[in-house]
């Protein structure tokens, strides 16, 4: 269906409402954070205003996406974009004097996400509904989203995301939807030997929904976030007891649940709250499914034939015991009936092989808080441990490694795959990897359970809002609409033999450079050559991903100047952005060090600023938006076999900047995409790995063998980047030498600085450097998330059971 227009009038009449409801007698009295909200609020109405979308005719699963985490970034643009409402609404303020790109600035993040797993989701609503695959998103409506990050002397300092969910102008609050939920209590033995359970209290969850818009589709879609209140303002027994503290303190409880997003990725902490938040998230969701269900006069037998529910990785794994739950205790069904639907209508995506991400919660943990579901989940452990045995008679080492339930754990991954109908990865590499040496014997028995579906990025956030220059001339040399069909980027192609557009597709990289080097003025004060080559490592602060092996390459140059002053190199800007997890020393310190050598380098005269290193604070949405236009090389630069995927790598690509990666993850894919010419491949391969810390790996010997590694290494510990302090990058060095370099950081040194001077050799030849930039825009077309959704439609959603 066509996407319908703004009617203007309507919409005037609409912000003149908002700006009354501010108490003011004329629009011009607004301020420009007024001014946002009053037009985002103005934009949700007209938008609510619609004429609901005649039903689609496909007869498509309804897919429930659940996650922990939406890493939404600024909503009005982008809004206003997919519904091509952009170019009216500016006109139109023009009119007042008011700048659209300016009042957009004003829109602080909605971070309920970490990183790549939350920014994933965010990108898969965004295609779900451009692709018309009916779906809601499900999450948790955080007060606190991931803390905000400043540096104070070189340290990463967190304060907390208050965003303001309570004046959020997209929200709508759904009043009729809330639902309750009860967490503790005890089981209660019924006459006919079923489990009564009684809670020890009950929640209840809000349901708060953002508008998930289909690019100029017409098509609107829900993401519920959950918010927890406490079910009665008063128990009002305990107040008329004269208990008055008491008769508040569920309340003050239950507030607490959805206050504040975990702060780890790629790492569990096992925390009760954190569990809490699972199954309040998981109960409401679930509930609402089947309410749903129920409401369109489905028979509940049917429900995997109308429903899927994705599960974005385990964190919400506790929903498969909730729907068990329901249909055991609510519905009356019997164990076959209630397993029949369950494991029909589960699907789960793995996003890591990390041990230590891998979640398991201690079974005294899961009784105390869940003693019905863990009495289900002790159910179907002991019916699939019926299976094992036949597999493997007698064989206890694979029934250790099989069961959902083993040594006083629970272990969510398991949980998944003996509950559900497909696991995925999340690129090539990793999916064979989850299959090869994560979950073999589940492969032995379910071979046909396991999938791979690449991820991917959704092109209208990631090219056509943040890149609007380039944008533009691809629209205006290819003529045709690609931003919900990226594989016509391929007609690009031609054109990088093209003089007349490499001139312009360099300009446009140029001018980028301008305008983030404006931004980090802004913020640090620093003054960046947009002519340097402007090289970006951006995503979470993490040992695997090796922030520290581009901090050795850029020691490496400096200590090259220092030894030979003239030393012919192009100047470059290394970029950093990263938030490290509070409690994760050792990435803290990764930033600490990146943060002092930056300051002994930039303040260098003799650099003469062929060096500059910038950590840019609070890296975010709003801020990879100016960052990746304006790149020219990518960092992908984990060890091989420990990223799962990467996202970061897809959007830079898109963006015309050149890859310097591992062959981990979806760089590998890129590479095969793009031709292996027009990227910087380097390193130890995911073998290689394997076979370097089969042998015992030692890193002390790279550092005995390679003089110019041992220099940096040794100056990092004199005390010479840390006004004297010796120990001041302790941690980090203890880990790459005598702590035996888990990530094999020494390993891949020396490779990859012979990448970094092919980089400069090739930026020297501007027009060869450009033609392999648009040759990466132009290839990287299957990284599109539309495609990540076709696939999951193809394979799992709507593939035949
Ligand atoms: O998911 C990331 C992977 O590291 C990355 O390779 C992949 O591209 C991306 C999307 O598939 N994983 C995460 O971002 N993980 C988390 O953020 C996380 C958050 C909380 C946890 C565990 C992991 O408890």
């Amino acid at each position: 269906m066509p996407q319908p227009m703004l009617k203007k009038d309507a919409f005037l009449a609409a912000l003149t409402r908002q700006w009354q409801r501010f108490g003011l007698s004329s629009a011009q009295q607004m301020t420009q954070h007024q001014w946002w909200e009053a037009v985002s609020a103005a934009l949700a109405e007209q938008l609510a205003a619609q004429p609901a979308p005649a039903k689609s005719r496909k007869s498509l699963r309804h897919v429930n996406y659940i996650s922990m985490e939406f890493l939404l970034g600024r909503l009005t643009a982008n809004n206003l974009i997919n519904l091509g409402w952009y170019e009216t609404v500016d006109a139109v303020l023009a009119e007042q004097n008011v700048k659209l790109a300016d009042l957009l600035e004003q829109e602080t993040d909605p971070a309920l996400g970490n990183g790549g797993l939350g920014r994933l989701a965010a990108c898969f609503l965004d295609s779900m509904a451009t692709v018309e695959q009916p779906a809601t998103g499900y999450g948790l409506n955080y007060q606190y989203g991931l803390f905000r990050q400043s540096f104070k002397a070189g340290h990463q300092q967190e304060a907390p995301d208050n965003w303001q969910r309570e004046s959020y102008p997209w929200f709508r609050h759904n009043a009729a939807l809330a639902v309750e939920v009860g967490i503790g209590g005890k089981l209660q033995k019924q006459a006919d030997g079923r489990e009564l359970w009684i809670p020890a209290f009950t929640l209840r969850g809000e349901a708060w929904d953002l508008p998930v818009l289909g690019f100029r589709n017409g098509v609107t879609q829900p993401l519920r976030l959950w918010q927890a209140t406490h079910q009665h303002p008063f128990d009002l027994n305990d107040f008329n007891e004269g208990k008055f503290l008491q008769a508040e303190k569920q309340g003050v409880e239950a507030a607490k649940l959805t206050k504040v997003l975990y702060p780890n990725d790629n790492h569990q902490a096992g925390k009760r709250l954190r569990l809490m938040q699972q199954y309040f998230q998981c109960a409401c969701s679930v509930a609402d499914i089947l309410r749903k269900h129920h409401q369109a006069g489905r028979k509940i037998a049917d429900l995997p034939k109308y429903e899927v529910i994705q599960l974005n990785d385990t964190h919400p794994t506790i929903a498969i015991p909730e729907m068990l739950r329901l249909l055991l205790d609510e519905h009356q069904l019997d164990w076959d009936a209630a397993w029949a639907i369950t494991s029909k209508t589960f699907a789960y995506t793995n996003h890591t092989l990390m041990p230590e991400a891998l979640e398991c919660w201690d079974e005294k943990l899961v009784r105390s808080l869940l003693p019905r579901h863990f009495s289900i989940i002790k159910q179907i452990n002991a019916r699939f441990k019926q299976l094992v045995d036949q597999h493997w008679p007698g064989d206890e080492a694979v029934w250790a490694k099989l069961a959902v339930h083993h040594s006083g754990q629970v272990r969510m991954a398991n949980l998944c795959v003996v509950s559900g109908f497909a696991v995925n990865g999340v690129a090539q590499l990793h999916s064979d990897l989850v299959v090869k040496d994560l979950f073999p014997e589940y492969h032995q028995l379910w071979p046909n359970k396991f999938h791979n579906v690449t991820n991917g990025v959704t092109p209208r956030r990631w090219l056509k809002q943040c890149n609007p220059a380039l944008s533009s001339l691809i629209d205006t040399t290819l003529k045709v609409e690609w931003a919900n069909d990226l594989d016509a980027l391929k007609g690009l192609e031609k054109y990088a033999d093209d003089a007349g557009f490499r001139q312009q597709y360099q300009q446009i990289k140029r001018d980028n450079k301008v305008a983030l080097a404006h931004y980090v003025h802004s913020v640090m004060g620093l003054t960046l050559n947009p002519d340097a080559i402007f090289d970006v490592q951006i995503k979470r602060l993490h040992e695997y991903k090796r922030q520290h092996l581009n901090l050795l390459h850029i020691l490496s140059l400096y200590r090259q100047l220092r030894d030979n002053p003239k030393l012919d190199i192009v100047p470059r800007v290394f970029l950093f952005g990263a938030k490290a997890a509070p409690g994760y020393y050792l990435a803290k310190n990764i930033i600490y060090a990146i943060n002092q050598v930056a300051e002994k380098i930039n303040n260098d005269p003799l650099v003469k600023d062929r060096l500059k290193v910038v950590f840019i604070p609070d890296y975010r949405v709003s801020v990879a938006e100016l960052m990746i236009p304006a790149a020219d090389i990518s960092e992908q630069i984990s060890t091989a076999g420990k990223e799962a995927s990467g996202t970061g790598n897809m959007k830079l690509a898109l963006n015309g900047a050149l890859t310097v990666g591992t062959l981990d993850g979806a760089n590998v894919e890129i590479a095969e995409q793009v031709g292996e010419e027009n990227i910087f491949i380097f390193g130890n391969t995911v073998e290689q790995v394997k076979a370097l810390l089969a042998q015992g790996y030692d890193p002390l010997s790279y550092r005995k063998k390679d003089k110019h590694l041992k220099t940096i290494l040794d100056e990092l510990a004199s005390g010479a980047f840390s006004g004297g302090d010796k120990h001041a990058f302790d941690m980090m060095l203890h880990s790459l030498l005598e702590g035996g370099d888990p990530y094999l950081v020494l390993a891949d040194f020396a490779a990859y600085c012979k990448a970094q001077r092919q980089v400069d050799s090739l930026y020297r030849d501007r027009d060869e450097w450009t033609r392999r930039t648009i040759l990466n825009t132009a290839r990287v077309g299957m990284f599109s998330s539309d495609r990540s959704i076709r696939d999951y439609q193809q394979r799992i959603w709507q593939a035949k059971r």
